[in-house]
């Protein structure tokens, strides 16, 4: 177990770590080369060949990768490993077009595994702890990522995944879990469930919560706590970069360390690309070192945030990102499913109407809540009732898995659900 916290490299002297990335970087940059045509593609264009990149100094030379790339490369362009090597495949909430598809070969899922371990260490986790994990399972890698964390760590694992609220609870109180794993939402929403059936903080067995896949704020962090009893870490990541554990709180929450032996940040100007010093904010970027499968090389995630190598009184060096502040194209994150609003429109103009409507987003009692008022057209507009609430179920339906009236087991929300509400007016 304690492998899983691991103080010679989390708190290694920062040229040392430096040291590590200038190494991985050289022969990151080869494997790609090597066996990733679509992004050699793009460094010959760029003039770059790996002979040019000696260390991490040199990263500005190389070409970023954007989500319109994966769509373009998807689904196996992007693949560094022959199929027959990896063994998994996860995959991103909707998307415009295509999904996000990620590959893993075993190595990639236990460095992933072990980066998840890291986190549930950093939050004061050991094998004496029952952690459930009431993130999603399946294509997500919220449930996958933190059951094979908490696996490591030792911990008793209840892999209840997102919904039927009155199990999770009954579980949280019979099996004595001391760690949740899920949404922040999904936290709160659990935190007001059990006030109302009159439970005190003294009365839940959580201690802590590792929670993320979506913003929230400090606010929420004191509102959780306090109706938990618990301590609130964050957690980061991406299914492009194998999914939670890119970066974890620590005790001192106050920004999440990233895993530097496995990831290059960078904070870019998102109109120029130009990379900005320390501090400044910006867009995040990121460069996978170790994985083998879905090797990402400066890739653009598209959050804002600000990095930070303040010393950190929990000793670690790992540079630390702030919460993301935002995101620089219009992607929606409603109850921790990804939304874009063209995927909207899209269904929309599919369906023959024009594309005027407007998109209400709102968090009522810590829940997201998703409006879409649609102008009604004149050919569109009918006295019959029973039309109008046909025409309002079938772009409920259409506009993604499960939306507008989520099966109860769904919780609403937490990851696949976003249950938009569809107005239609004159
Ligand atoms: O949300 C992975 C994850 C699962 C992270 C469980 C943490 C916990 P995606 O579905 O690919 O992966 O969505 C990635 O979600 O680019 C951010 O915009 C947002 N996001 C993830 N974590 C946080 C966080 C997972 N802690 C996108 N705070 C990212 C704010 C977050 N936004």
């Amino acid at each position: 177990m304690e492998r899983y916290y691991q103080p010679e490299i989390e708190c290694a002297p920062v040229e040392q770590i430096k040291a590590l990335q200038d190494e991985r970087l050289i022969k990151q940059v080869r494997h790609v080369w090597d066996n990733v045509p679509y992004y050699r593609k793009k460094m010959e264009e760029k003039g770059v060949t790996p002979e040019d990149i000696l260390g991490t100094k040199d990263l500005h030379k190389l070409p970023f990768l954007t989500k319109d790339d994966l769509r373009m490369a998807y689904p196996y362009g992007l693949m560094g490993k022959p199929q027959k090597e990896c063994v998994r495949i996860q995959s991103t909430s909707g998307t415009t077009g295509k999904r996000v598809v990620a590959f893993y070969t075993q190595h990639d899922i236990d460095l992933w595994e072990d980066c998840c371990a890291r986190a549930i260490m950093a939050a004061g986790g050991t094998d004496e702890d029952v952690c459930q994990v009431s993130y999603g399972y399946g294509l997500f890698t919220g449930g996958p990522g933190l059951n094979g964390g908490s696996h490591k760590v030792g911990c008793l694992t209840v892999p209840t995944s997102s919904g039927n609220t009155e199990r999770q609870i009954m579980f949280i109180q019979d099996l004595k879990s001391t760690i949740l794993c899920c949404t922040p939402s999904y936290a709160a929403y659990l935190g007001e469930t059990m006030k109302e059936m009159g439970l005190t903080p003294d009365q839940i067995p959580l201690k802590a919560g590792i929670f993320g896949a979506e913003a929230w704020s400090e606010e929420m962090r004191r509102d959780i706590q306090n109706t938990l009893g618990i301590k609130a870490y964050d957690i980061y990541g991406l299914t492009e970069l194998s999914g939670p554990g890119v970066s974890f709180e620590c005790s001192e929450q106050s920004g999440m360390h990233i895993n530097e032996d496995h990831f290059i940040a960078e904070i870019i100007d998102p109109n120029t690309g130009e990379v900005l010093p320390e501090g400044a904010k910006g867009e995040l970027v990121f460069t996978a070192l170790t994985k083998e499968a879905f090797p990402l090389l400066r890739y653009r995630t598209r959050d804002i945030c600000v990095l930070s190598r303040k010393k950190c009184s929990c000793g670690r060096t790992f540079i630390k990102m702030a919460k993301p502040m935002g995101r620089s194209d219009d992607m929606l994150i409603i109850r921790g499913v990804n939304v874009f609003p063209s995927q909207i429109e899209a269904v929309l103009v599919g369906a023959g109407y024009p594309a005027n409507y407007q998109i209400i987003i709102d968090r009522v009692r810590n829940t997201d809540t998703f409006d879409v008022q649609v102008e009604m057209t004149p050919e569109m507009f009918t006295d019959n009732m029973g039309e109008i609430k046909t025409v309002r179920l079938h772009w409920k339906r259409a506009c993604g898995p499960c939306w507008g009236s989520p099966p109860k087991s769904c919780w609403l929300p937490p990851r696949r659900s976003p249950a938009a509400k569809v107005r239609l007016s004159a």
